[in-house]
């Protein structure tokens, strides 16, 4: 196949189409990342301050939330000891306080729905409303100018205005990232690799918090949109998932009576019990996209042991067992397409046919290597730039499995009455940052995909 003229073709295609989409709703996580890069000095001085023994004692076992300072010191230690990444709610003002002191280095508009917004609102033109749990100073200010909107409700009438407009003066909800690099020394200990942990304060995206303007005039808002992004389930946990997922249901609802196709972005959902309960209502999404992890994480909790450990155990990741995970998915649901990514390429499961679904991956993968290239994409245009990224050589071997396997052509086959696209990806051998690149990938194919038909 000739990839390369595909992919030409590709942007030229989204380049006239994409920003004519109307309207795209885009639930319902949207938070401040504020990136710190640890200095050694300083974080033993702090730990020394804090008390060393009590801050070591975390550093071996991670406690369940952060509400003291040793506490976070000592997680910290703990992500820097073993060189993973970790995760934590930051449930004390004071601890808050002490981190919003310590500062960061850079702020990064965060949340898939941030993300999303700026891309797509931001950089390709296409007018999207937002749910920002919380609207501050800071939040609004990290939103690009563009046709983003968020609801204001005034004298019972919704108005979309942009966040900057809307000026709230509500909380931040901060994700402070603790980053530092492979061989970072505290103490006695060496990261054995670059990672990073966080701390989140923020009591609106860890319980999927709604605002009034999305209960109350959800009916109003969609009047706007085309197509529907959702995505922040993977913060639920049993206990809070209740409340959330009834008013998703509600606006899945609404949803799918006006023939909005919604789109769930799936990422790592730690709880098990959280996960089926996504599995459950999955019919009702039109699309849903994922990683080699998530999908993993999902064949688990459908009683795919075997499978679930098929995926994570090769790389490049077995396109087969991708195929027959994404088939029993889609049986299992009802959900009509599936788009899966991973490193070096893409696949996507659709009941319906066209070469728009292929065209549309392979968008999105130029999307993902301007991004990867850049850190910031900022015009549409200039994803064509990311053309001259060669295309992934591993992904051959990949291509060859489905043809012998399902007969694929130009990409597309037919198995078992669906559509399996493939695309072979363009990868960036040094990236300036992989931050959002899934979001990145899943938007532009979602949206881009829609614009082409
Ligand atoms: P997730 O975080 O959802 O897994 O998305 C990350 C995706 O980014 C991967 O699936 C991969 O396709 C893409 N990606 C990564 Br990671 N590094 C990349 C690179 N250097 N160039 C292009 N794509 C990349």
């Amino acid at each position: 196949v000739e990839w390369e003229s595909l992919y030409g073709n590709a942007i030229e295609k989204a380049i006239k189409s994409v920003p004519k989409v109307k309207g795209v709703l885009l639930g319902y996580n949207t938070n401040i990342d504020a990136i710190k890069y640890l200095d050694s000095r300083d974080l033993e001085e702090r730990i020394e301050r804090a008390g060393k023994e009590e801050v070591l004692r975390y550093s071996e076992k991670l406690p369940e939330k952060i509400s003291s300072i040793q506490q976070l010191l000592g997680s910290i230690l703990w992500s820097v000891r073993r060189g993973k990444a970790a995760e934590l709610f930051v449930e004390s003002c004071p601890v808050r306080f002490y981190m919003k002191r310590w500062g960061w280095d850079e702020l990064r508009m965060g949340g898939q729905v941030g993300i999303m917004a700026n891309l797509l609102g931001g950089v390709y033109g296409v007018p999207v409303i937002a749910h920002v749990p919380q609207i501050s100073r800071l939040q609004a200010s990290l939103f690009l100018d563009g046709p983003i909107y968020v609801p204001k409700v005034e004298d019972g009438k919704v108005k979309l205005v942009h966040p900057r407009e809307f000026q709230g003066d509500e909380e931040s909800c901060i994700h402070f990232i603790y980053e530092f690099p492979k061989g970072f020394k505290v103490f006695e200990f060496e990261a054995p690799r670059e990672n990073r942990f966080i701390g989140a304060a923020d009591d609106y995206n860890t319980n999927l918090f709604v605002r009034d303007e999305f209960k109350e005039t959800f009916g109003e808002i969609v009047k706007n949109v085309q197509l529907a992004i959702i995505s922040g389930l993977q913060a639920l946990t049993k206990e809070t998932y209740r409340e959330p997922m009834e008013i998703i249901k509600a606006h899945l609802e609404v949803l799918n009576e006006k023939g909005i196709p919604v789109h769930l972005e799936f990422a790592f959902t730690p709880d098990e019990f959280v996960r089926k309960e996504i599995l459950k209502i999955l019919g009702e999404f039109y699309s849903v996209g994922l990683n080699e992890v998530e999908l993993s994480s999902i064949m688990e909790v459908m009683g795919e042991r075997k499978l679930a450990e098929k995926l994570l155990a090769n790389d490049p990741v077995d396109p087969i067992a991708v195929t027959e995970a994404m088939l029993k998915l889609a049986k299992e649901t009802g959900v009509k397409r599936i788009h899966f990514h991973t490193y070096g390429y893409y696949l996507a499961l659709t009941e319906y046919k066209g070469e728009h679904v292929r065209d549309a991956l392979l968008f999105a993968a130029l999307a993902a290597a301007a991004k990867a290239m850049k850190g910031n994409i900022t015009s549409l245009e200039e994803i064509r730039e990311a053309l001259s990224v060669p295309v992934n050589e591993k992904a051959k071997q990949i291509e060859e499995a489905l043809i012998k396997e399902y007969g694929l052509e130009n990409g597309i086959a037919e198995v078992e009455g669906y559509q399996l696209a493939f695309v072979p990806t363009k990868i960036v051998a040094k990236p300036k940052s992989t931050v959002g690149i899934g979001d990145t990938i899943s938007s532009s194919a979602f949206v881009g995909e829609f614009s082409f038909t």
